[in-house]
């Protein structure tokens, strides 16, 4: 088995926590190496792409949150073996990134400046890439995103309907995606209530 170590902030969300979540559940040992924005602003520079998170395989430096959870996906029995279940899983994946990173866009900004940014994702991108996941939501089932299973995708999606609910993005109110597609509420309260995400935080505390 080679030796595995993942690097992210030290919060229980993002792009890395699927992927902490997803090892836990394959059985899989890694070094779960978190860091503050402080130490973050110092690495920065030196990481390939300038960004978090970076996975490591026996040294092997690896970035790309999707590509990363692709394989721990794989290791987990989480990925579907069927192509076109497969591609529905990186469909709604590379959903999760375009906004990410919309949303990432607005993270340097401040006063004015952050609110218009925010209010212009409110009224244009956000409904659509919700109304989208809706979508795939519905295509998939109704109960998850593809394979009529728990896969990575329902994990990756999980944690940012969480954090756009949460009300700690400013100028993004909190109710944008019940109001917008509720069926992803209820798909994130189902992901936060699955065994394997159950189990993980239950051995982390
Ligand atoms: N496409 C990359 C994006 C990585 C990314 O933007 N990560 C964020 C944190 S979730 C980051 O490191 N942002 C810091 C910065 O851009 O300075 C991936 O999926 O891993």
């Amino acid at each position: 088995m080679p030796s595995y170590k993942l690097t992210y902030f030290d919060f229980d969300g993002g792009r890395g926590e699927p992927i902490r979540i997803v090892l836990h559940a394959a059985g899989i040992e890694f070094e779960d190496f978190r860091v503050s924005f402080p130490e973050f602003g110092e690495m920065r520079s030196g990481l390939r792409f300038n960004s978090l998170p970076v996975f490591e395989v026996d040294g092997e430096v690896v970035t790309q949150s999707n590509g990363i959870l692709r394989y721990v996906g794989k290791l987990a029995g989480l990925y579907p073996d069927d192509d076109l279940q497969a591609l529905y899983c990186d469909e709604a994946m590379g959903a999760i990134e375009d906004v990410s990173h919309h949303l990432g866009t607005t993270f340097r900004l401040e006063g004015d400046e952050l609110r218009l940014a925010r209010e212009k994702l409110v009224d244009g991108w956000l409904p659509v890439f919700l109304r989208g996941l809706d979508e795939l939501l519905s295509r998939g089932g109704g109960q998850f995103f593809a394979d009529n299973r728990l896969t990575v995708a329902d994990l990756k999606v999980g944690y940012l309907v969480r954090w756009l609910g949460s009300g700690s993005l400013d100028h993004i109110p909190a109710d944008i995606v019940a109001k917008e597609a509720p069926a992803l509420v209820e798909h994130q309260q189902r992901v936060a209530g699955d065994p394997l995400v159950v189990a993980y935080y239950a051995a982390r505390s």
